[in-house]
């Protein structure tokens, strides 16, 4: 699209929403700033470069073999070298403790700020923040799907330092970035079958939670998030890092709780729990999914659920939620997966902030229930489009439908030649 074509049409969107008493610039300036942050894992199948070592394991699961994948941290950066440049707006990358740069293999209760420096460098080129995640999944001390709740002291303890050595890695990479690090922890933990001493597990949980969380370290540099989740391919019966263990845990020690899409019943949305979370708990992280049937981390898609959620994080406050993205499908290009999920968010979050909020909210408080869903509907039909093109060509990125050409291109120049 010609650039003055997509400025035409963003003047004519920008009249129309203004009829409705809403500034597409300042929601476009708004927008600019709300970080979104990529999930690594993406762009291997939760592989990792651990040498010698990687695949999913604890009860989640990446499937397909779409040709492509980023064998090590040079493809992986040269592919998010790439996502970055079609997608607009603030960046973080969220990275997993098995994306360490190292040759010799490293004991993951041994890792250090050291072997992710290289990533912090990227980051700051990129101008990006990083996130972090221990990896307590994929090891052979993970083989039981009992890590912090294990009643084998010795797996416990052998997890705990690597929580330990986790948070130290996240501080680092807040301090350098000047941009706290939101460090969130998800153990695997859980039983395929009945389950006697789910307290038992659940004591352990805490006590090896209270280990690694007991270093005090400023706000400023990181942040710590619990993950809980219904359950697991393999553990199906008892999940001991549930819904209520975490919330409960979460509360009491004034840590940020994750919600992620596809962690609760299927009829259950996360966009309902934040405002409901959000009374108790200062700050929260998001893992936005699709869910389909099950935790099946398919690509975010611009559907309901996705603009509830961006509804939601516009209502209750964008500075007091973080948003990162967790999915991964191995059957379609795993640069096209990043773009189009995150770009997806970012259009859900635009919407939001175009939203006539006062009059929406005038009209609930009155009663006025058939008008307030009249606007509502008539608001679906507005520009949106329009005014996400404008904000992609004022951003130097990619407008509409052209990212598809540039990933098709580097496809065929850099990924399909990888064996
Ligand atoms: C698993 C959790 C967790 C992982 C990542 C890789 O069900 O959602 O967040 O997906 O840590
Ligand atoms: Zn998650």
């Amino acid at each position: 699209m010609k650039a003055k074509t997509v400025e035409q049409r963003y003047l004519l969107a920008k009249e129309q929403y203004a009829e409705l008493g809403v500034d597409t610039d300042a929601a476009l300036k708004a927008l600019a700033k709300i970080p979104i942050s990529m999930h690594c894992w993406q762009g291997d199948d939760v592989g990792g470069f651990e040498p010698g070592a990687g695949g999913a394991s604890g009860g989640i699961l990446s499937t397909g073999n779409y040709p492509g994948r980023a064998r090590n941290i040079k493809e992986l950066r040269s592919d998010l070298d790439k996502a970055f440049s079609l997608i607009p707006g603030a960046k973080r990358l969220n990275l997993h403790a098995i994306y360490l740069d190292s040759r010799k293999a490293v004991a993951r209760n041994k890792i250090t700020p050291a072997h992710f420096q290289s990533w912090i460098d990227w980051a700051k080129e990129q101008k990006a923040g990083l996130d972090f995640n221990p990896t307590y999944f994929a090891h052979p001390k993970a083989s039981t799907n009992l890590t912090l709740s294990s009643p084998d002291a010795g797996i416990r303890e052998y997890w705990i330092e690597h929580g330990i050595a986790c948070r130290k890695i996240a501080a680092e990479m807040g301090k350098q970035l000047k941009s706290p690090c939101i460090m969130n922890t998800w153990i695997p933990d859980g039983f395929k079958d009945i389950t006697v001493d789910r307290a038992g597990a659940r004591a352990r949980l805490e006590e090896s939670l209270d280990r690694i969380f007991a270093e005090k370290i400023p706000a400023k540099h990181m942040r710590d998030a619990v993950e809980s989740k219904l359950f697991g391919i393999g553990v199906e019966s008892c999940t001991v890092g549930s819904n209520e263990f975490y919330m409960g845990y979460a509360m009491k020690n004034k840590l940020l709780l994750c919600l992620d899409s596809g962690h609760f019943h299927p009829t259950e949305v996360i966009s309902d729990k934040i405002s409901a979370v959000l009374r108790f708990i200062d700050e929260i992280l998001l893992h936005v999914s699709r869910p389909v049937r099950w935790d099946s981390d398919h690509v975010v898609l611009f559907d309901d659920e996705l603009r509830a959620i961006a509804q939601e994080i516009v209502r209750n406050g964008p500075d007091r939620v973080h948003i990162g993205l967790d999915y991964f499908d191995a059957t379609i290009n795993r640069l096209e997966a990043w773009v189009i999920g995150t770009r997806n968010m970012q259009k859900a979050l635009l919407n939001a902030l175009l939203e006539p909020a006062e009059e929406l909210i005038d009209l609930e408080r009155s009663f006025r229930n058939g008008r307030k869903l009249a606007l509502l509907e008539e608001f679906k039909m507005l520009p949106l489009g329009a005014v996400y093109d404008y904000f992609c060509l004022t951003q130097n990125v990619p407008v509409a439908t052209e990212y598809i050409r540039e990933v098709e291109a580097y496809e065929k120049k850099v990924q399909s030649k990888r064996g």
